[in-house]
């Protein structure tokens, strides 16, 4: 009895996410396509909440970003001749996956080698804005930059430039009722990969030199879409010549980069080797996402093939709707330049229901 009451609930649990699965492809995600609109009228704003918040769908605001200066102004040249001196922080790894997936090879005491996988934050870097883009322009094998803070580093770190664009997007603060959170400003090699992953923003990603490829998976797809635990590290040293993975450990409350470590840590893009003292100490671990989007081993995760995924140029001089906890990944040609919005997302019922389906897939 208590047995077959135990199989109904499973049951149940397949069912409901089946039915999720269905419902959502037949009605929301049948096509895959990212709609292109243009801004025609005052009614803008209500039809952009009536059909793309609202319903937390995408869409691309063709030329939405094509009248700014910035657009018309911002190249590596201009760059190169306005702010050569200026100081600017860079994203390094040897790689192109800042915040991603990077196997690490150890060297035991004993010579046997482990390889791992770990979540690895990139090595950031102070350089004068001319090294970053000598950097662009002749670019260097183990050693890809990219400017991707996220502190809002528009607003924060580039005052220079603020009059070239729009401090808020106008149309969508009135849609969204609020500030953005913060301004980013993007500008990277080709090589670089924002790997897959979702944030609690609406985002308005504007392009304005180059272009940008979004992959995009919708939230009621995360039955589909593997997590995994990963021990968080961050390269450092990096160079033309190698890297080392710092592992990051969790110290009492807070975790930190073990600097005690550094002395001994020999670079190398091969072998990293670890001594006693590292297997004591406990790895600061995060759950990532498993998979790339765009080569998927569905060997290993075979449920990966019934999420909705969705390929978006998006061009210069537009914008896109990328809404609150869609999984993103990102690619962009070389020396592309791009900002954008986040705004706080309102935590409502949807915010609500995906906090269920989280409980559910797990
Ligand atoms: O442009 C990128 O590389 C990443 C953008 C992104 O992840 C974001 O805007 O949330």
């Amino acid at each position: 009895m208590i047995i077959d009451k135990m199989y109904s609930s499973k049951d149940k649990f397949k069912n409901a996410l089946e039915v999720l699965k269905e419902e959502s492809h037949d009605l929301l995600h049948f096509h895959s396509l990212v709609p292109e609109v243009y801004i025609n009228d005052q009614t803008w704003v209500w039809n952009f909440y009536r059909n793309y918040i609202s319903k937390n769908m995408p869409v691309i605001i063709k030329n939405g970003c094509k009248d700014w200066p910035a657009t018309s102004k911002w190249n590596l040249q201009y760059f190169l001749k306005t702010i050569p001196d200026k100081d600017v922080t860079v994203a390094i790894t040897p790689n192109g996956y800042a915040d991603g997936i990077t196997k690490r090879n150890e060297r035991n005491n004993d010579g046997t080698c482990i390889t791992e996988e770990f979540f690895v934050m990139p090595e950031e870097r102070t350089m004068k804005m001319k090294e970053f883009l000598e950097n662009l322009q002749e670019p260097k094998n183990n050693f890809i930059c990219y400017i991707q803070r996220q502190n809002s580093n528009l607003t924060e770190d580039f005052e220079e430039l603020l009059s070239d664009i729009e401090t808020e997007i106008e149309w969508a603060s009135a849609a969204f009722n609020k500030q953005p959170d913060a301004v980013n400003f993007w500008m990277g090699d080709s090589r670089a990969v924002t790997s897959m992953h979702k944030d609690p923003y609406e985002n308005i990603y504007c392009v304005i030199d180059g272009y940008k490829d979004f992959t995009l998976i919708p939230p009621t797809d995360l039955p589909y879409v593997p997590y995994k635990k990963y021990p968080v590290g961050t390269f450092k040293n990096v160079n033309i010549n190698g890297y080392e993975i710092k592992p990051q450990y969790i110290q009492g409350d807070k975790c930190s980069v073990n600097t005690a470590e550094e002395t001994n840590s020999k670079q190398c893009s091969e072998y990293i080797h670890t001594d006693n003292e590292e297997k004591d100490k406990q790895h600061e671990i995060i759950d990532w996402i498993a998979i790339d989007p765009l080569s998927p081993d569905l060997n290993c995760y075979p449920q990966f093939k019934y999420a909705n995924v969705y390929h978006v140029r998006v061009e210069k001089g537009d914008c896109l709707y990328l809404p609150s906890l869609w999984f993103h990944h990102v690619q962009q040609s070389h020396g592309c330049i791009a900002v954008n919005y986040w705004y706080d997302m309102d935590y409502d019922i949807k915010y609500c229901y995906y906090k269920m389906l989280e409980c559910l897939s797990t």
